[in-house]
Parts: C-alpha cells; structure tokens; sequence
C-alpha cells in the first residue's frame, strides 16, 4: 500500500456516530439521496421520479447496448447474456415494495454517522424482467455451491476499504423468494439511477439486496465475503460485534400527513371536522398485514384495509377521524400475519437499522 493510499483512508476515516446538528457528510448524502414525499404515499405504484433513492458511491455510466450480464466463476457452463437477450426471455412484472434498511436511521440517539434518513426511504414500483432461478439453474452451479454472489460495476471506498458493491443469496432464497432479474421500471427501461441497465429485485428483503448495474453473478462454494454483507449491513449493539445479517423488512406503516404543512418544520394545520386519514403498511418476507391501527393521542382505533395488489407490495388503510380543536400527535401501527406489531419506541442499532417504530406526525386542528 502506498503513502498515499494510507492518507486517504485516514482521511476517509469517519465518526461512527452523531448527535444533534447534521455533519457536512450527512447533509451532502442527503442531497444526493432522496426519499419519498409522504403526500404521495396514496399511489398504489409510486411515480418512478418519487421513488427513493440510495446510491453508495457514482452512479456508473454503463454502455447500455456493449453491458452484458456475466454468469462467470464457479459455474460449469458460464455464458453472458445482453440486455436484448434478457427482454426475450420469459418476462414477469411484480409490483414490489423497497424499503432501505436505514429508514428512520435519524430518530435514535446516537445516531449513525451515514445518510440520514427521516422515514421517507421507502416506495413501490412495477418492476419487469425475468426469474432469475432458471438462469442461475442454466449456468450449472459448481458442485459444493452455496451460495450466489452479485455484484455491480459500481466501486468505491467504505471505512478505508475498495469494493464493487455486491451482495449475496442462497439458492433456496433465489428460488423462494422470487428473486427477479429486471430490465425495467414502471414500465420503462430502468434508469441511471435505479441500476440501468439491469438490477435483481429481491422481494421482501430491505434495498440493500437489490444489487443495482448488476455486472456478475457467481458461484461460490464458501461464505460470501463481500464487504456490504460482512461489515456493513448488520444489525449490531456496538461497532465491535459481529452482528447479524440484515435481510427480511420488518413490519411497518407511514401515513399521509392530513391537512396543509409549515413549510420549514412540516407540521401540520387542519380544521374541525371529518377527515379521512390513510396511509401504507407492509412487511418482509411475503407476510401479510393483517392490522393497522391508527391513534390521535385519545386511544387505538382499527384502521380499514384495502388488499395490495401483489404478494410483496404494500397495503392502503384508511380511517375516519373527526377531530375537535386542539393539538395532536398522530400514531399509526402495523401487525403482519407472523403477529409481529411495530415497536412505540426504536430499538437502538449500532449503524441505524431496521427502525420500524411508529411514527409520529404533529397536527394542529382550528375551530372550522
Ligand atoms: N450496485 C449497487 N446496488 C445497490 C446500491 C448501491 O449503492 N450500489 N444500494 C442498495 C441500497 S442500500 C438500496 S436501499 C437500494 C435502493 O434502490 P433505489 O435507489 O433504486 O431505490 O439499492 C441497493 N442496490
Ligand atoms: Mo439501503
């Protein structure tokens, strides 16, 4: 390693946590990450522009016509295939809710030092492209394979380390949880952005499994090493534990804030009367929610539920309220069919995971 190597990961080094005012850092990842704006939360597929986005290091430029997918090391028929190739397999279209693991990274204290994320990392698309098991099945896994690498043509560095993003599965996950390989969004070719040319879209899981500009697949016969499955995405108490892996979403809901919002802090202004109040609920691992409840600071109150449209995308619940003048603080809690229910209060991570906690939304009611 070079002199210089050594100084800029010294000066790559960061804090590994924060409190109170935004770093530098935090607020320039901000500015390249966007979440969704939670007035747009009624649209069963969210419009492609209003879909969060999470991009660790440059978004690549990718010749979209030269990109071939490589199914390459540890397999015993290794081929590659163009993206032209991919549109004339068979094709599937799966409207999928993603969620970034961070989501709601900023309301635990310490916080970690990465982006800082309200609640708004969260969005269903329409996503069209092809199952990836059959492909996998094409290549012959080597014999002892036990599991399947992914990784992008994006590189960069992450606590002084070099790495290609990249992630890894079983092939019983492939195979489970419909594991697609997808060329498009919304019915629209991917964009730079969302991984064009190609992505897989591991439903179910939190984003970080949906490996984006997707360059190889390999096959491995020991333990994925990759650095954003072995150091990163892991839930830990301290930095120095070793942690378990992140994978399946936790249950979780958002509203739509009711009534009309200050511009600067986002609270909220309604009058007196009848409003109904809606918003989403969804969870990992292809469970279903089977309750929302929706509380004005007076009590609980079951919620409707409207069925989603897929078997990995949220659901709507909508419910009548009629406040009287004064001031509330809105509630709004999920439960799947494994009877998981979102916490009141965050469980504290060492790198801001997996915070499903309900979330609160300040409102002011008027005399009408
Ligand atoms: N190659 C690559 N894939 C990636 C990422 C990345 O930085 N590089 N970010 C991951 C994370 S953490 C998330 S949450 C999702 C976000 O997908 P989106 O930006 O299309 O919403 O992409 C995942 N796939
Ligand atoms: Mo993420």
């Amino acid at each position: 390693m070079s002199y210089l190597s050594d100084i800029f990961k010294n000066f790559s080094a960061r804090p590994d946590t924060e409190d109170g005012v935004f770093s530098e850092d935090e607020v320039r990842l901000a500015n390249r990450n966007s979440g969704i704006l939670l007035e747009t939360l009624d649209h069963d597929i969210t419009p492609t522009g209003l879909h969060y986005l999470l991009i660790h290091f440059d978004v690549p430029r990718i010749d979209l016509t030269a990109h071939r997918l490589e199914f390459g090391r540890g397999f015993d028929a290794p081929y590659s295939l163009s993206v032209d190739d991919i549109r004339s397999l068979p094709q599937q279209t799966l409207p999928v809710t993603l969620e970034c693991a961070g989501n709601g990274r900023t309301s635990l204290s310490p916080r970690a030092h990465s982006m800082p994320w309200g609640m708004e990392a969260v969005g269903t698309s329409e996503w069209t492209g092809t199952p990836l098991a059959p492909l996998i099945e094409r290549a012959q896994p080597g014999a002892g394979t036990i599991e399947i690498s992914f990784t992008g043509t994006d590189r960069g560095f992450d606590k002084g380390v070099e790495h290609a993003f990249g992630r890894s599965l079983t092939l019983e996950q492939i195979a489970s949880m419909d594991v697609l390989l997808v060329h498009a969004m919304n019915g629209q070719p991917l964009l730079p952005q969302h991984g064009a040319p190609l992505r897989i879209i591991v439903p179910g899981w939190y984003g970080m499994a949906s490996v984006k500009w997707l360059k190889t697949i390999e096959a491995l016969d020991s333990p994925y090493q990759g650095f954003q499955q072995v150091s990163t995405y892991r839930y830990r108490d301290n930095k120095n534990d070793s942690g378990t892996p992140v994978t399946s979403m936790r249950v979780k809901s958002l509203m739509t804030p009711p009534g009309i919002p200050d511009w600067i802090t986002r609270q909220r202004h309604l009058q007196a009367g009848p409003v109904t109040v809606s918003g989403r609920a969804w969870s990992g691992d292809g469970a279903d929610i089977v309750k929302v409840e929706f509380n004005d600071s007076l009590g609980w109150q079951v919620a409707r539920l409207a069925p989603s449209k897929g078997q990995y995308d949220w659901a709507k619940w909508s419910i009548e309220w009629n406040p009287a003048p004064g001031e509330y603080v809105l509630n709004c809690r999920a439960t799947d069919s494994n009877g998981d229910t979102q916490p009141l209060e965050p469980r504290w991570d060492a790198s801001g995971f997996g915070n499903n906690a309900v979330q609160q939304v300040d409102v002011f009611v008027d005399d009408a």
